[in-house]
């Protein structure tokens, strides 16, 4: 957060482990390295809303508070998403989907609810979080089929009457596939058109080793740039394990199953992998301070390797090594590459 105090702020999405401060080491971690943070599960639907008169405020409430505690900037994630919603909130409780005044009644009565009670603590919020198909169509959700596409200027609607103050994002993955990110700058468009100001992209940055090629990271920024909305690098992180197929998504719903091969690196990560790492967050970290002027903050999906996404999918039990921080909390060189490219950029 130091070397980049000039450019963007620095973040890691957090676990309970982490923001109850039960992980000592990690929390010294955190206070020295970041400046912002996202929650990476305690706000998502199923967990701070379960059934329809409950909302569960308990974790999603120490992680506000251990963010002021520390000072940091603090995002919310996310409020209206395809996935860990729970079923009842597209029926009727008759066993029937729910009709559109009843969905969009109980969109607002969420977001309302949720966004009110930390109404000036959350700085800015992931409103919809992957509405888009990899070919830049929207994603047939329960949300569209049953709403229809105005349900995203709803929800932005809702979001800011709940808090005026606060910064709005649409965030996807995949946005370095181009004609995702033709899909994300007509949604952006028809957004403005239908009088919604969408403050920010949030553009999740979940890459490979060589794919996404770097040019393609630079066009993401700049395309949304020039739109004039604040870029923000959400979910950042570098996948090091094969896969069966090539599928290049991040969608959760996408799983294989497990084999040896595919878990090349479960007795530690041999050098030239971990220069091939550093070498890649290198080439990223390049693109993100040519383009500093565009971009407000670059988030990492974790703080150390072991607590990553990434060991678990798309195949369960895996040994990944994403992330800046090994499984000890120890720099890796890959933070070293990042540090070097502040200072290149100065
Ligand atoms: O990292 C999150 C993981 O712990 C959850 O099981 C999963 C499903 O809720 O979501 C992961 O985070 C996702 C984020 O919320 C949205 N973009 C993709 C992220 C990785 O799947």
């Amino acid at each position: 957060k130091e070397a980049f105090k000039d450019k963007f702020l620095i973040g890691a999405a957090l676990n309970p482990a982490q923001f109850t401060e039960q992980n000592a080491t990690q929390v010294t971690l955190i206070a020295r390295h970041f400046n912002t943070i996202t929650p990476e599960n305690v706000m998502k639907w199923e967990k701070i809303h379960p059934a329809p008169d409950q909302f569960d405020f308990d974790l999603a409430d120490r992680y506000v508070e251990f963010g002021e505690k520390l000072g940091l900037v603090v995002i919310g994630h996310t409020l209206i998403w395809h996935s860990q919603t729970p079923r009842w909130v597209f029926e009727d409780g008759k066993g029937s989907p729910a009709s559109r005044d009843l969905l969009l009644a109980r969109m607002s009565n969420h977001i309302h609810t949720v966004v009110s009670r930390y109404k000036g603590r959350v700085q800015g919020w992931d409103v919809v979080n992957e509405a888009l198909n990899e070919d830049g169509s929207l994603r047939q959700s329960p949300w569209l089929k049953i709403i229809g596409e105005d349900y995203l200027v709803k929800a932005f609607e809702f979001a800011r009457a709940a808090d005026p103050k606060a910064e709005l994002y649409y965030n996807d993955f995949s946005l370095e596939n181009s004609a995702k990110r033709q899909g994300a700058i007509a949604l952006i468009k028809k957004l403005k058109a239908a009088g919604v100001k969408v403050d920010g992209i949030g553009t999740q940055t979940h890459v490979r080793l060589q794919t996404p090629a770097i040019q393609d990271v630079e066009d993401t920024i700049t395309a949304f740039g020039d739109l004039g909305l604040k870029v923000m690098v959400t979910e950042l992180d570098v996948e090091m394990l094969p896969r069966r197929a090539n599928s290049g998504t991040a969608d959760i719903s996408h799983r294989e199953a497990s084999s040896p091969e595919l878990n090349p690196y479960a007795a530690g990560l041999p050098d030239s992998a971990q220069q091939e790492l550093a070498r890649r967050y290198g080439e990223i970290f390049a693109v993100f301070t040519k383009h500093a002027d565009k971009i407000g903050r670059v988030t990492f999906w974790g703080v150390s390797d072991g607590d990553s996404w990434l060991n678990d999918w798309p195949i369960r039990g895996r040994t990944n090594y994403p992330l800046l921080f090994d499984r000890n909390n120890r720099p890796k060189p890959a933070l070293d590459a990042v540090l070097n490219a502040a200072r290149n950029a100065q």
